[in-house]
């Protein structure tokens, strides 16, 4: 996101948290251009400060405890930061901008972009998925993000704000969380390939997902912040896989038969599944003129040639800034 506003020609903060934070040097090196300040979501003051220092047009909401399994084992964190934490940088931008809690309307000058997602959905209503489609949750992560997703639609209610939510579905790319399925899978793929390990152990391989690029979606969340009035938007390829489909595609852009290799591992099964996911992606497509441009195989295969590239300089070339899960 950084990147694409910068090549944009924004000048970029990023929000930091905590005394160590490992990516930041990550971030650092890859765009020495991004400025960086303190703050934290579980912070009112820090993110009223950060917003005054700024002084920002847009604020991009991106920050959560995202990994679904964690939500389950540390549920009350992840309703503080995923859930009430857009609540708090709502309040800093309302306050900053001389808002009334008790007076509405007063658009501000800020407008704000909040990462809803597809998780919402859960036990899907109807396929495929658009603006209207009710929320069902499955997980403690998915009904963190209901609250942030209808809370952010109440702030532009309530106050007039040019608040805005993008109902984002699966989006990946290199330099994705090691824990996350596509991930972990171009990973293993490129261990296994470079004959660092031998199998890969995964959970259910029937659910289905809406998998596209990191790159195009940040593309739509910036367009959702330039239009003339405030909407949420429904971000997808509008095309469906199974799990076992990304891990059949994935070994065989390696020229390896996943059946060699997989194992299945009751410890990566959730507590609850989300079954199938499917976008329409037709509003944002009509509306913001947005199109996905990386298509499933192309974004699985530039993932493992990706891995496979960092490791060839050794097995563990990857764990600098991995989380272990
Ligand atoms: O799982 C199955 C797993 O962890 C995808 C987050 O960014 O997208 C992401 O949520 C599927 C699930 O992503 C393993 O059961 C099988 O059905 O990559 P994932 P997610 O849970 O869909 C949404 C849009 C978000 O908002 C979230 O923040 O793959 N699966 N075996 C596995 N998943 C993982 N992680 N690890 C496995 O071993």
């Amino acid at each position: 996101m950084a990147e694409h506003l910068v090549d944009l020609g924004y000048e970029v903060w990023g929000l930091v948290r905590g005394q160590a934070n490992p990516p930041v040097r990550h971030l650092r090196e890859l765009r020495g251009d991004v400025r960086l300040i303190r703050g934290d979501l579980l912070d009112q003051g820090s993110l009223i400060a950060a917003v005054e220092r700024v002084q920002p047009d847009e604020v991009y909401n991106l920050a959560a405890i995202s990994y679904v399994p964690m939500s389950w084992q540390q549920a009350e964190l992840t309703g503080e930061v995923t859930g009430l934490g857009v609540l708090r940088v709502l309040e800093a931008i309302r306050v900053c901008s001389g808002i009334s809690a008790s007076r509405s309307p007063g658009r501000g000058q800020i407008r704000f972009y909040q990462a809803s997602t597809s998780e919402m959905f859960g036990m899907v209503r109807e396929t495929p998925q658009t603006e209207q489609t009710p929320f069902h949750p499955r997980s403690p992560y998915g009904v963190a993000k209901v609250y942030g997703h209808f809370l952010t639609q109440n702030y532009r209610e309530s106050y007039g704000m040019y608040a805005v939510s993008g109902i984002m579905f699966n989006h990946e790319s290199p330099r994705r969380g090691t824990e996350f399925l596509p991930r972990k899978v171009s990973l293993g793929v490129a261990k296994i390939k470079l004959g660092y390990e031998r199998q890969l152990r995964l959970g259910n391989l029937t659910a289905s997902r809406d998998w596209g690029f990191a790159g195009d979606y940040v593309r739509a969340m910036q367009l959702m912040l330039a239009q003339d009035e405030p909407a949420d938007y429904v971000i997808g390829t509008g095309v469906t896989h199974t799990v076992e489909t990304l891990v059949d595609t994935a070994f065989s852009a390696a020229g390896l038969n996943w059946r060699d290799h997989v194992v299945t591992d009751a410890a990566f099964i959730r507590p609850a599944e989300v079954d199938r996911l499917c976008a329409d992606p037709s509003k944002a497509r009509d509306e913001l003129g947005w199109e996905p441009k990386i298509g499933f195989e192309e974004l699985v295969t530039m993932m493992v040639d990706a891995d496979l590239q960092l490791l060839a300089a050794g097995p563990h070339a990857s764990e600098e800034f991995a989380d272990a899960w």
